[in-house]
Parts: structure tokens; sequence; C-alpha cells
């Protein structure tokens, strides 16, 4: 049976398990949420912390090096990273206003007392911004402040790329480590079905089933966020910037859509995406192979999206409200996070964790949403791939009819 049909199943029996313990006496419910539910849930919370920091270092150090390859900074390279960037600011600024116009974390209440938190105040954005400059990298590590550990791996990289051949030895190592960081996310990730039961019924338990409610419309909030980046970004910057036909674009493209939702991976889901972008979409296969790989470690439009919603669906929950630093901080790390990201199930709940971290909400919150992230996870590997191919798309249809124009004249 697959991963997501485990998820899918422990999600049901956990809601009904939580509804059913919701009942229950406290005399039976307390016991076995203090030595069952609780420590399985929390053992799952603490393997995706423990693997934040070294894959958002190892990544970001191996993205930026790719990005720094000077092959790869030539125009098309800009015009890509430019519109990677541009996309995810506009998909985490749709996902934050959806998040406050429908308020999910106020649509019940959830008993957060178990979680010893209190919320801090917001540096000013200026320090924030001075401070990203790290004075002790490995204090920026064990303290998981992100974003320094973000602008370290990026001069990291930085350094790699201008280095090239003299450090290839130390690129090839990131490269492994990489590799090993992505096996230990999956293997995480094959816990994922007795974790999101534990921490469902969990929260349903204490809960009850108020705790149903702003689950429902968190899910609601990143779908409707999902759904209005794909028509309204998307389309606007194909029809507006390449020229071409949204229903098109769509229709083509939608074979490596529907892999991507039931793979739940960018990565996996590539060899589709740029063959039916290219055959399909008539993509040239030079831009398609560029922009496309690039994108499916660098642009993640649809995790940006559900870690905007998360974010502030988990503030509402802890009523705590972000200031607008804040919220500068958050479109900051998740858009400089992406950039690394790797394409496979799960990750967005990791980088998620890391989100969190740097605007000092309770990493517990997670518990909240987990449940129902491996449905979220497949739309939106679907909106991330198609962020990919739309930019691959408009760069190629820009490029033919500038060869038309430059074979007239
Ligand atoms: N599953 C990831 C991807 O492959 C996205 C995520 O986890 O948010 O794009």
């Amino acid at each position: 049976m697959s991963l997501t049909k485990k998820i899918i199943i422990a999600l049901i029996l956990g809601v009904i398990t939580g509804i059913g313990l919701s009942f229950a006496p406290s005399s039976l419910y307390g016991p076995l949420d203090t030595y069952l539910l609780g420590p399985v849930g929390q053992i799952f919370l603490n393997l995706i912390m423990m693997i934040v920091v070294p894959i958002v270092f190892v990544s970001i150090v191996l993205g930026t090096a790719g990005l720094g390859d000077p092959a790869k900074l030539g125009k098309i390279g800009i015009q890509t990273i430019l519109f990677y960037m541009v996309t995810t600011a506009i998909a985490l600024i749709i996902g934050l206003g959806i998040a406050y116009i429908l308020e999910p974390g106020k649509a019940g209440t959830f008993d957060t007392s178990n979680v010893e938190y209190e919320s801090q105040e917001a540096p000013p954005i200026m320090d924030t911004l001075v401070n990203i400059i790290p004075q002790n990298p490995i204090e920026a590590m064990t303290s998981g402040n992100m974003l320094q550990i973000i602008a370290f791996a990026i001069f990291i990289g930085v350094a790699l790329a201008v280095l090239g051949e003299k450090t290839i030895g130390i690129y090839r190592l990131f490269e492994q480590a990489n590799d090993l960081l992505i096996f230990l996310v999956n293997a995480i990730m094959k816990l994922a079905p007795y974790g999101a039961f534990a921490l469902i019924a969990s929260a349903i338990g204490d809960a009850g089933l108020n705790a149903l409610g702003p689950m429902v419309m968190y899910m609601v909030a990143v779908i409707l966020a999902l759904i209005l980046h794909g028509a309204i970004t998307y389309s606007l910057a194909i029809w507006g910037i390449g020229k071409g036909s949204p229903l098109k674009f769509y229709k083509g493209f939608f074979p490596a859509m529907s892999l991507g939702f039931s793979t739940s991976s960018s990565s996996a889901t590539l060899p589709v995406a740029m063959k039916t972008a290219q055959e399909n979409l008539g993509v040239r296969k030079s831009v398609s192979s560029f922009v496309q790989p690039l994108g499916a470690t660098i642009n993640m439009d649809g995790t940006a999206i559900m870690q905007a919603v998360a974010t502030v669906f988990i503030a509402q929950v802890y009523a705590t409200s972000l200031g607008v630093s804040d919220i500068v901080m958050i479109i900051l790390t998740a858009t400089l996070a992406s950039i690394g990201t790797a394409g496979v199930p799960g990750v967005g709940l990791v980088m998620l964790a890391m989100v969190l971290n740097q605007v000092n909400l309770p990493v517990e919150g997670i518990a909240l949403i987990i449940g129902v992230d491996r449905l979220l996870d497949m739309l939106r590997t679907s909106l991330n791939i198609t962020g990919d191919a739309a930019c691959a798309y408009i760069i190629s249809e820009n490029e033919r009819r500038k060869e038309e124009k430059a074979n007239l004249t």
C-alpha cells in the first residue's frame, strides 16, 4: 500500500479515535495520551525538527552553488530566478491574505495549554535585516536561527561557485550530504502515518469535535490560495508576458500535474514534466532542460502558500498576533528557504518547522495540521511543478518571438 494511502487511513482512524476519546472519561484519555499518543506524536515532531537545520544548510549551499555557475547566470538564468522569486513572494502574499481573511485558526478552540509557549516580541525590521549576517554561524545553527543559517549557506554556495574546480571535493561532499539527508527525510516520512494518527487523535481527543473546524478551514484556506495562485498569477504571466493561452497551457500540462499530485514529489515528476512541456506546450528543449530542473529545487510556490497559511493558522490557534516584521520574516524565510528545498514528499512540513522557528511560534502547532498535510502535499506539488513549467513556457515563447522578429528584419 502506498504511503499516501497509509497516511489517509491514519488520518481517518485518527479522527475517529480522537472523537471517541473526546467522549471518553479523562481517566482513560489521560494515560493513553500521556503514555502513547503524546510520545509517538512528539517523537515524530522531534524527527522532523532534527532534520531541519542540516537539510536547510546543505540544500541551500547546493542550490546557491548551482545558481552561481556562470553558465546558469546568463540572461535566461537571471530571467528564471527573477520569475521564481517574484512568483514565490506573490504566492506567500496570497497565502497570508487568505489566512487573514478566512481566519482558520479561529474556527474552533484547541486546548493549547499543554504546550509551554509564550509569544516573544519580534525585533524591529532593521535589526532583523542587519542580523541576518551571523557573527557566529555555529551558534546560528545550534540556536536554530534559520535566516542566519540560510545567509551563511548562501555565502558558502557562492564561494563554491566562484572557486569551481578548486573546491569540487567540498561540492561533491555537499552533494553526498544532500543525498543522505533526502534519504533521511524519506525514512522519516515513512513514520508519518503513525505520527499523523497519534497527533490527530491526541489533538481531537483533547479538543473534541470543535478541533475539526479549524483543520477543515485550514485545508479550505490552503486549497483556495493554491487555486487562486494557479488561476490568476500563472494565467496572467502566461497571457501577459508569454502572450499565450492559459487554457491551452493547463490543458497541455495537465498530465504532468496529475503525476505531481499522485507522487507528491517534484523531483520524481521532473522527467515527465519536462517531456510534457516540450511535447504538449512546444517549450524548447534547451529552455525546458534548464528552467524546470532549476525550478524543481528553487521554486515551490505551492509549498510557500502552505507555509504562509499554516504560520498564520498556528498563530491564530495560539492567539498570537503577527506584526509587520513577522510577516516580512515569513516572506523572507520561506522565499529563501525554497532556494534549496528538494522536491520530495513532506519536505514542506520540514521547512514549515523552520518558518515557525523563525517567528517564534511553537513547532507543536504542526500537530494540528500534520494529519491533512499529505493531502495538501499532493496539491501543492502539482502547483510547484506548474510554476516551473509556466516559467519555461514564457521564456521559450519570448525566445521564439525574438528570433522570428530577427529573421523578419
Ligand atoms: N512534496 C514537495 C515537492 O515535491 C512539496 C512539499 O513538500 O511542500 O514539491
